[in-house]
């Protein structure tokens, strides 16, 4: 019986961060492993088929070295087609539509998780990671008054488990136009205070609607508000000046704050969430990637993502880190095309197929909404080249992380988050059961692993109602499909299938109600 427990602790200690390297030879001698440092680079609005690796048109080499190394996953998702709630699932390891309020926030908004809540930078830093944010943050800060610009932007970042913060408070669409490091309004002149209203026009900047002789890139639907750099914003923004950005920078800013994180000395590993603003709107990519493809801006934008991965892994290498961290490549939602501003993005698509042959786009319930590319690479403990079947979500990652750290959580909050630990690096293609994606409007759909997907009736609309052209995949009545035999979801079995239908109902109403 001893004997029996001494194998079993061994080998699940084998299993996780901690190995006991002396576990082949049976000793029971403790000898910890470094713990691998942890770089989740999450991009936004990258569609399932926008990179090489998965098909797109558009050289991304950098990814593609990623997947060649690393481990490729066909059914991951994003838990929503919008970023706001996919970014607090990912944190939170609970679904975003659970509660009120969790939709596409404005950039005036209060802090979405408050202190208290369980999120993946605490799991690791309760397994001895220091933790970083970089890059967009788009889940609020401030108390219930809303963000204080010319003060401290509290709670935020720091108060969820992040050690070091420089974000893009909500998107870069959105005012205010400034970054935000730890607490405060980066370069901000206190003789120069920040105003920001969602509600009405403040300072005499000129906006969009009435200028647009003044703009870079005119806008398309929304979009029309303050504008700064040349790209008017959703949002009116007064004061501030000494501390605007230029998007062109956005992706060389966030690399070199990256490159400060990771280069301080330290005994602990580390856990960067690096949430790029690629390939969001305004599409504006640095000068020297400005007409670096035929597909516009919005391959440009691609391109400079790359070239961003591309850096990070450098930076890796040169430090000697690349062979113990674990790189994780993903998206927060799918594609889109037009989303605010005349970019050419669908005239210039050509036969770079975004959506990777999915039905839908961002903001969608059919599958191109949700299922994003998701590569992980970890050079010492994952063997390049395989794909990865199993279904898997990314609100699983804080529970695989904890169990990996073999560290507890609070599973009654995180309450949808799942270890598949195994299933992330590889050791196992035993993936969920099902999950839940959530659309436009906190609309749901159901998918499982046998392929099976619903998509209750609901009253929304076919197609999403401003210009991006978008299917919803919406219908009044609830819709059935086998995502294996028709994975670009055009033939409806419901009538043929009710008894299927009607057990993924119930199904879904558990998941609702637990
Ligand atoms: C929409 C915006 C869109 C984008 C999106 C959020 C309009 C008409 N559309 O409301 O441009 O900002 O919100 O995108 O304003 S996300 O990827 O951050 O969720
Ligand atoms: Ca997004």
């Amino acid at each position: 019986m001893l004997h029996f427990s001494k194998i079993f602790l061994c080998s699940l200690s084998c299993l996780a961060f901690s190995v006991l390297a002396s576990c082949q030879s049976g000793s029971s001698k403790q000898i910890p492993e470094t713990k691998p440092n942890i770089i989740l680079i999450y991009t936004d609005d990258v569609g399932y088929g926008d990179i090489s690796a998965y098909g797109g048109k558009i050289p991304t080499p950098n990814i593609e070295k990623l997947a060649q190394n690393g481990l490729m996953f066909t059914n991951a998702y994003a838990t929503a087609a919008t970023c706001t709630p996919s970014r607090y699932s990912l944190l939170t390891g609970e679904y975003a539509w659970r509660a009120k309020g969790r939709g596409v926030a404005p950039g005036d908004a209060s802090a979405l998780i408050r202190p208290g809540v369980e999120t993946l930078p605490l799991v690791l830093q309760r397994s001895g990671y220091r933790t970083a944010v970089v890059g967009k943050w788009h889940l609020g800060l401030g108390g219930e008054e809303g963000p204080d610009w010319n003060g401290e932007l509290k709670p935020g970042p720091l108060e969820i488990g992040f050690d070091y913060s420089f974000i893009i408070p909500a998107t870069g669409d959105r005012v205010p136009t400034v970054f935000v490091e730890n607490h405060r309004v980066v370069g901000l002149d206190p003789h120069d205070p920040i105003e920001v209203s969602y509600r009405k026009k403040v300072g005499d900047r000129p906006t969009g609607k009435d200028n647009p002789e003044q703009l870079q890139m005119m806008w398309s639907h929304g979009h029309d508000q303050t504008i700064v750099n040349g790209v008017s914003r959703i949002g009116y923004m007064a004061g501030g000046e000494a501390a605007l950005w230029r998007d062109e920078d956005f992706a060389q800013t966030f690399v070199d704050k990256a490159t400060e994180f990771v280069t301080v000395e330290s005994e602990q590993p580390f856990f960067l969430y690096f949430s790029t603003h690629d390939i969001h709107v305004p599409r504006i990519a640095h000068e020297r990637f400005q007409g670096a493809t035929e597909f516009g801006p919005r391959g440009d934008v691609i391109v400079q993502l790359d070239w961003t991965v591309g850096e990070l892994m450098k930076l890796l290498k040169e430090k000697g880190l690349e062979e113990n961290t674990i790189v994780i490549f993903t998206s927060d939602n799918g594609p889109v095309w037009d989303d605010g501003y005349v970019d050419q993005a669908k005239e210039l698509i050509g036969s770079h197929d975004a959506s990777g042959g999915l039905r839908g786009g961002k903001y969608s319930a059919f599958e191109a909404g949700t299922r994003v590319p998701f590569i992980v690479h970890w050079p010492k403990r994952i063997q390049g080249g395989k794909n990865q079947r199993a279904l898997f979500s990314q609100v699983d990652l804080l529970a695989s992380f904890a169990a990996a750290n073999q560290v507890s959580y609070d599973s009654t909050q995180a309450i949808d988050s799942q270890d598949h630990w195994h299933t992330l690096i590889g050791k196992s293609e035993q993936g969920r059961h099902s999950l839940v994606q959530e659309a436009l409007f906190s609309n749901l759909a159901y998918v499982r692993a046998d392929g099976y997907k619903l998509i209750p009736g609901n009253e929304g609309p076919q197609i999403v109602p401003w210009g991006t052209e978008i299917e919803t995949g919406f219908a009044k009545a609830d819709q059935l499909f086998d995502l294996n035999a028709d994975p670009h979801e055009k033939t409806d079995l419901s009538a043929a299938k009710p008894e299927i239908l009607q057990e993924m109902k119930d199904e879904l109403i558990g998941i609702m109600i637990q």
